[in-house]
């Protein structure tokens, strides 16, 4: 068996978005990195989940010169709708905001150009890493070992290792118990989503009903990704395609809601978590390492490109300017905008849930939520902030 040792300046572990977006800003500093990733490079191209690029996500490319390379042909959707009991509202995010508004970029899409922009430009991706470990974290010189596909064993010495491996990673767990704390809120509900080669709406979809929460977006120009609110013990069986449509056409309020094949069923746990802080010694947690979010306002990937824009410039403080300062501050500088989402994405949570679903928190609760949306309708200044932050 082989063995090599090689050194570079950052080490970034895992190739989603996070990891893919600070790799091509590290490569625009002119900082060299390696990426390891343990799935397979068209196993990665085909994971399709986020589908909304906010107006500071896309500025963060268009600021690193990425713009062209990530933003080509993506398209602005500034309005947004919510069906109460079937009845349409309109909400125009662009005009509330000054022409702030998210554009619609498939995740799949995103990493599939962010992977290409980065090899294009020479950069080192290393694709079905298996054993990724991190070594001495917390001393000088830290390093991370894995073995590729043929079994060769691989020592990869750094300055610093970017854990942008996901919730379910190694990089966290790497850390020492004791170094974190943890936050976790679990909603109660759960969803179930489901891809489809549906038309998508002409804007994000929100429909609030008796019978639950609905909603649907674009993923592409004949693809739809939908959401249902279920039960926390639902299993697949209990929703076959016929429950799904028909469900959707009720909730949504729409009898002749446009149907395709279904190309995927999952649940998704309703659940958040923060560590703190989103670093130990040379590792820094990047995106759904350090945190995840309901799907609700559609902010973890957006996360995880914003940590990467903060980690890369604060790199290259440290890397090139000798300047640690900024980099200790990290974690401080991140949480900051994570709480931030996270309040947001629970307050629509409770909003969309509770004015429709009485069984959730009761009547009382429900004319809270129902009042809590008309003043969306009836205040600009509410209008305003809530745009703001779904821009
Ligand atoms: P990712 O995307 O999980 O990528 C982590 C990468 O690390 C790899 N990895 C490892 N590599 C090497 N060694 C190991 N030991 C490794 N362990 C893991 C993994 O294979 C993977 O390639 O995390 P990242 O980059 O932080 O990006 C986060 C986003 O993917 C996530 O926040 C969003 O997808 C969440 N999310 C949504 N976000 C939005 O902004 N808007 C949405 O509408 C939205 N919808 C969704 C979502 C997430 C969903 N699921 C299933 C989790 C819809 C769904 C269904």
């Amino acid at each position: 068996m082989r063995s090599m040792r090689e050194n570079v300046e950052v080490v970034i572990i895992g190739a989603g978005p996070a990891g893919l977006t600070l790799a091509n800003l590290l490569q625009r500093a002119g900082i060299g990195c390696v990426v390891l990733e343990r799935q397979s490079r068209s196993y990665v191209e085909q994971r399709q989940r986020a589908g909304v690029l906010e107006h500071d996500g896309a500025r963060v490319f268009e600021e690193w010169g990425l713009g062209e390379s990530v933003l080509a042909g993506t398209s602005s959707d500034g309005r947004l709708e919510i069906r109460l009991d079937g009845r349409p509202r309109f909400f125009d995010v662009a005009a509330l905001t000054d022409g702030r508004a998210g554009r619609v970029v498939p995740q799949q899409v995103l990493v599939q150009r962010l992977i290409a922009t980065f090899v294009e430009g020479g950069g080192d991706l290393r694709f079905d890493a298996a054993e990724v470990t991190p070594h001495g974290l917390d001393g000088p010189a830290p390093a991370v070992t894995y073995t590729d596909a043929d079994g060769g064993r691989h020592e990869i010495a750094c300055a610093y290792v970017a854990g942008c491996d996901g919730f379910h990673g190694v990089s966290r767990a790497s850390i020492p118990e004791g170094a974190l704390t943890t936050y976790t809120y679990d909603h109660g509900v759960a969803w179930l989503t489901v891809l489809a080669d549906a038309l998508p709406p002409r804007h994000a979809l929100f429909g609030i009903h008796p019978a639950g929460f609905a909603a649907q977006f674009a993923r592409g120009p004949r693809a739809s990704r939908f959401y249902l609110e279920c039960g926390t013990a639902d299993s697949l069986d209990e929703w076959g395609d016929e429950r799904i449509w028909e469900q959707l056409r009720l909730r949504l309020g729409d009898p002749g809601l446009p149907t395709g094949p279904i190309t995927e069923k999952l649940f998704v746990e309703m659940r958040c978590f923060v560590a703190d802080p989103m670093s130990y010694g040379r590792l820094f947690l990047v995106g759904d390492a350090a945190h995840i979010i309901t799907p609700m306002g559609g902010k973890g990937m957006n996360l995880a490109i914003a940590d990467a824009n903060v980690l890369a410039r604060r790199l290259r403080a440290a890397l090139r300017e000798g300047d640690e300062g900024p980099l200790a501050a990290y974690s401080e500088t991140c949480l900051k905008r994570v709480w931030d989402h996270q309040e947001f994405s629970r307050w629509m949570h409770e909003m969309m849930h509770e004015a429709g679903n009485v069984t959730l928190a009761g009547p009382f609760r429900r004319q809270l939520a129902r009042a809590r949306l008309e003043r969306l309708f009836a205040s600009d200044a509410a209008a305003r902030a809530f745009a703001d932050l779904m821009a």
